[in-house]
């Protein structure tokens, strides 16, 4: 039986409860790209969260980092270390499509790879090119090809670089960021990190390390992005794998900080986010801690998973950053409850995949630039979790990353899960 619901006060209540969670955003108003018209207020007052048992799709997979629908209802997934891009079919039999590259471009640690893919329509007759972000020995770049489906397999030619010379860091290719996307505004979006560099990629403007780009389609840079003779759209990045759009046009994104505070960026043209001044809202305070270092949580097995990770002390949490060149981040998480990845908005959510928190973080969108409590999922359930999306019959795929050799949930590399994808089915919350 359904009670009367006073969504006003509803919505105040619910804000009442965010003081505390949720940090105050930029004041600056400037669009960050063109918005689009908002959709019916019905899209506004509710948001989706997962329900139900999760089913395993596929199994066996091998750090998979990204997965896209195509418009006949089947998925791209890729692999970030094997270099293999997979066709998930509707019948969810897996078919190998193409390798951007036979061999990882590092022994040991890596993080680089092949990572972040996007499809648009930008051919004649709106016929598909994929998009791959690729780590090579010598630098991070972005492939195109031509995306084509012959009975019904999808099929991948005309391979070419559309930009490189990107920053990447030595042996363990660390801080690559990855993430692809296409944006509203129908512009290639690049998320990267600093390469292991720290400022001297992530607050240089010449480089393009550190920073959010915004590409055209053909490889060209956009008349206005803030230096129209640059990619580069925001500064001040340690390494963002997540970008999402809202339905008020708002862009968000999801940050690895260093030891203390991971963030979730309203991402805003020109801006500088802080890096490596600021972690979150504080001045950042190096330590000796090595990043990702493994946690007692490693020790889960598949019948007993692992407990929840322990919240490490807090080295970068003395000092406010009040230097106005910096904008802070919206929201903050601690890394051991998050280091999140990929990030989606569906339906009313920004659904955000974490690996070290090993779980979806669910955060309602509420209004413009007004988020909800942020709400956990499957804590530990799967281990860690790169990216969710939303599928075509209107459920939720999450593909895992326990096979990518870092610590947390993953012990060292031997994982007590394998590589899935997982589906699960989502339902309304009204507020
Ligand atoms: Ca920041």
């Amino acid at each position: 039986m359904s009670k009367y619901r006073d969504p006003l006060f509803e919505a105040i209540a619910i804000f009442a409860v965010l003081v505390g969670v949720v940090f105050a955003s930029s004041t600056d108003t400037r669009a960050a790209i063109s918005k689009p018209e908002p959709k019916p207020t019905i899209e506004k007052s509710s948001y989706v969260i997962p329900t139900g048992e999760p089913e395993n799709l596929v199994t066996g997979l091998k750090a998979p980092w990204e997965i896209v629908f195509l418009p006949d209802g089947q998925a791209l997934v890729d692999e970030r270390d094997t270099g293999t891009i997979l066709q998930i079919g509707t019948d969810l039999t897996v078919t190998k499509v193409a390798f951007t590259s036979t061999t990882p471009p590092c022994e040991k640690f890596c993080e680089g790879g092949t990572l972040g893919m996007a499809v648009a329509a930008d051919r004649p007759g709106d016929e598909l090119s994929l998009f791959v972000f690729l780590t090579t020995n010598s630098d991070n770049r972005i492939l195109k090809y031509d995306l084509d489906s012959i009975d019904g397999n999808w099929q991948l030619t005309n391979k070419r670089v559309l930009l490189k010379g990107i920053d990447r860091s030595g042996k363990s290719t660390t801080h690559n960021g990855g993430r692809l996307a296409i944006g509203p505004d129908n512009k290639l979006w690049v998320s990267l990190g600093d390469a292991g560099q720290l400022g001297a990629t992530s607050q240089n403007w010449d480089r393009l390390g550190g920073s959010i780009l915004r590409v055209n389609l053909d490889g060209t840079v956009p008349t206005d992005n803030p230096d129209p003779d640059s990619f580069v759209w925001a500064k001040g990045l340690r390494d963002t794998q997540g970008m999402a759009w809202d339905n008020f046009g708002n862009m968000w994104t999801t940050e690895f900080g260093q030891d203390t505070w991971d963030e979730l960026n309203l991402m805003q043209k020109g801006k500088n986010y802080g890096w490596p001044y600021a972690e979150g809202l504080y001045k950042y305070v190096p330590t000796d801690l090595p990043p990702g270092k493994p946690d007692s949580n490693g020790q889960g097995t598949a019948e007993s998973p692992a407990p929840e990770p322990e919240i490490p002390d807090m080295p970068s949490d003395q000092e406010l950053i009040t230097n106005p060149k910096f904008t802070p981040p919206f929201l903050t998480w601690h890394p051991a409850d998050a280091a999140c990845s990929g990030i989606e908005f569906v339906k009313g959510s920004l659904i955000s995949a974490c690996l070290r928190g090993g779980k979806l973080w669910v955060i309602p969108v509420i209004g413009d630039k007004k988020l909800g409590e942020p709400l956990p999922f499957f804590t530990g359930q799967f281990g860690r979790l790169r990216k969710a999306t939303l599928a075509p019959d209107g459920s939720l795929w999450m593909i895992t990353s326990n096979k990518d050799g870092r610590g947390g949930w993953s012990k060292g590399g031997e994982t007590w899960m394998d590589d899935r994808i997982i589906r699960v089915q989502l339902k309304k919350v009204y507020y």
